[in-house]
């Protein structure tokens, strides 16, 4: 059975990545698995036919047979935990690929956001300025350790993982603020994941879709 998401009817970034849909297209495209998208409209995902399924009224969702889920993290702990090809299968190894994927969303991923927030929507406060360095210095508190840890290798624990796969996505929300250049090795990691095949698949199709919307 296919399984079904929902993304964006039409991205705020333009389809360039930076949704979380972009995070479950590209766990489905590692494993090979085809799905079908479902496009939402900001209103639509308010009412309830969309909150039936996600609670908070957003994407992704994903949904195959009876199982429907939301939060992207839990759904590419799902893709990864049923299908082979983005957890290894030694169980120790399996367990710190797991620990990535919940570093990245619960210790990577919050300074990122409120770094974004501060940038998009503080930026014209009088109190911007003073605030910025306290912020950077929360994400730079995280990147540094993370680039450590990496060093010189590929990626995070041998093989690339859905650790990987959610620590880039992760790191790729710091584009914009030119970060991630204080450090070469992620900055390397990054593109590395970016080269993947199947991320460029799941990118693709996220453009795609943006495209389609802004032709008709
Ligand atoms: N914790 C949840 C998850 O990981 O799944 C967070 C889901 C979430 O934030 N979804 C956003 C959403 O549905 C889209 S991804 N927002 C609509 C709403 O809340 O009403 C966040 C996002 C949105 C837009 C950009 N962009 O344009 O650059 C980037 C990221």
């Amino acid at each position: 059975m296919t399984p079904t998401i929902t993304a964006f009817e039409r991205s705020p970034d333009g389809g360039k990545g930076l949704a979380r849909d972009m995070r479950v297209r590209w766990a489905l495209e590692e494993i090979g698995q085809p799905y079908d998208v479902r496009l939402l409209s900001f209103k639509a995902m308010k009412e309830p036919a969309h909150l039936a399924l996600h609670p908070f009224g957003q994407i992704p969702t994903f949904e195959k047979g009876d199982l429907a889920l939301f939060e992207s993290g839990a759904i590419v702990f799902h893709i990864a935990e049923r299908y082979a090809g983005l957890l290894p299968d030694d169980a120790n190894a399996r367990a710190r690929a797991n620990a990535w994927m919940f570093a990245a969303l619960s210790t990577v991923e919050p300074p990122i956001l409120e770094l974004g927030t501060a940038r998009l929507l503080e930026g014209d406060k009088p109190w911007s300025a003073q605030r910025m360095p306290l912020v950077e210095d929360r994400v730079r508190n995280r990147l540094g350790p993370l680039s450590r840890r990496l060093g010189d290798a590929d990626w995070l624990d041998g093989e690339f993982s859905a650790g990987d796969l959610m620590v880039v996505s992760v790191l790729l929300r710091l584009k914009a603020s030119g970060m991630l250049d204080e450090y070469p090795n992620l900055s390397a990691y990054v593109a590395r994941g970016k080269a993947r095949p199947a991320y460029k698949r799941a990118f693709a199709a996220q453009l795609a879709v943006f495209a389609a919307a802004s032709a008709g």
